[in-house]
């Protein structure tokens, strides 16, 4: 039994000299002096001995216990080792290394014309108000001054919602942000100074429109409303957005919503509002002039709807194109207004 005792310390070094990783060291350790193994199956045979074999048997026991033990010892000392050290090189950091910068993005160009639009309104006093852009065909036509088979709605290509009718007529996707005028009546806070930024949707899809575009609405309901505040309104948006060498005009039109109603061009900035570059008829506006959008004072009609006396109160409104009006002010040169959505980042990366 002695000699197997010391076999095993020998057979236990040699075999611990092929061990590279502390994962096999513990395979090892368990196969020698686990619970089951060989150094304990080997002591089993202490109990047949007599007692004077049994206190040599003892101590050479404790020896190669001991000698076994230390083996296992100063080789995971030594793996231990070489795995920090592995861990460190594999781990190692320079601080003195430049950073990666990450990729900063920016916003879309559209949104940056809604931020800059919202706080040019903001200092004339009107407050950035939202209204469905999927809405009852009652807000965007009936309340508006077109009952249902006035042709006026002929002009707002309009995507109507599948489905039953409701008490305020079909659902639509909101040609125009009007829709958002008697709403923000009936929210029934008086005086009104709104400025409703939303999606429109139209069915037209060509070089100069958008199936899905955005327009602003702003809304004035007070009880000495005046075109010349309107005028004044406007004057102050396109110094503000366009330069401050820039003038409009208000040119008579028709809108069901509004009486009277006008469009409003700005000094086109090519030729400063002459029409003509040297002489020549100007490219750009070809009279001096662009269009910015609609305009006009409210309506009775659209006052009574929501829930106003009109001889009480009076109020202006006007809806122009985000996409158009950024354009404008650009000066870009888009020969396609679908390209500002069509995701193509050597374009959007320009602004
Ligand atoms: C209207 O939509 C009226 N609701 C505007 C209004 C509001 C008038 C309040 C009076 C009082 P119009 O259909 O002209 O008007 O559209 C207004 C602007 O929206 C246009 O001048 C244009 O800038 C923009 N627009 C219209 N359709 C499209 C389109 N398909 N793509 C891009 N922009 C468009």
């Amino acid at each position: 039994m002695e000699n197997e005792l010391r076999q095993l310390l020998a057979e236990v070094q040699a075999r611990l000299l092929g061990v590279n990783v502390l994962a096999d060291l513990e395979v090892v350790r368990i196969e020698v002096l686990g619970r089951k193994g060989k150094l304990a199956e080997l002591l089993k045979g202490l109990a047949v001995l007599d007692i004077n074999e049994k206190k040599v048997i003892g101590v050479v026991a404790n020896e190669v216990k001991m000698g076994i033990e230390r083996a296992f010892a100063e080789v995971e000392d030594k793996l231990s080792a070489a795995a920090v050290l592995a861990k460190n090189e594999s781990e190692w950091l320079d601080m003195t290394m430049p950073g990666v910068t990450p990729e900063v993005g920016h916003t879309h160009l559209t949104t940056q014309a809604i931020e800059d639009i919202t706080n040019i309104f903001a200092h004339l006093g009107f407050v950035r108000a939202r209204h469905p852009e999927v809405d009852w065909d009652y807000y965007a036509f009936e309340a508006m001054n077109m009952p249902s088979d006035h042709p006026a709605r002929d002009d707002w290509e309009t995507f109507f919602v599948k489905g039953e009718k409701g008490v305020k007529g079909k659902m639509v996707l909101t040609p125009h942000t009007s829709n958002g005028q008697v709403r923000e009546m009936e929210k029934g806070v008086f005086p009104i100074r709104m400025i409703s930024i939303g999606k429109c949707f139209r069915r037209q899809a060509d070089v100069r429109h958008l199936p899905s575009f955005y327009q602003f609405e702003g809304l004035v309901i007070d009880k000495k409303a005046s075109v010349t505040e309107l005028k004044g309104v406007c004057d102050y948006f396109a110094k503000s957005y366009f330069g401050p060498d820039r003038v409009t005009r208000l040119r008579p039109y028709h809108f069901r919503f509004t009486e009277p109603s006008f469009e409003l061009d700005v000094s086109c900035s090519v030729c400063s509002g002459t029409g003509k570059v040297d002489g020549v008829k100007c490219k750009l506006c070809k009279e001096g002039w662009l269009e910015l959008g609609g305009a006009g004072m409210v309506h009775p009609n659209v006052i009574k709807a929501g829930g106003l006396d009109p001889d009480e109160y009076s109020g202006f409104a006007f809806g122009w194109g985000v996409e158009r009006t950024m354009m404008m002010r650009a000066g870009l040169n888009i020969d396609d207004i679908r390209i500002l959505y069509k995701n193509d980042l050597r374009f959007i990366r320009q602004f």
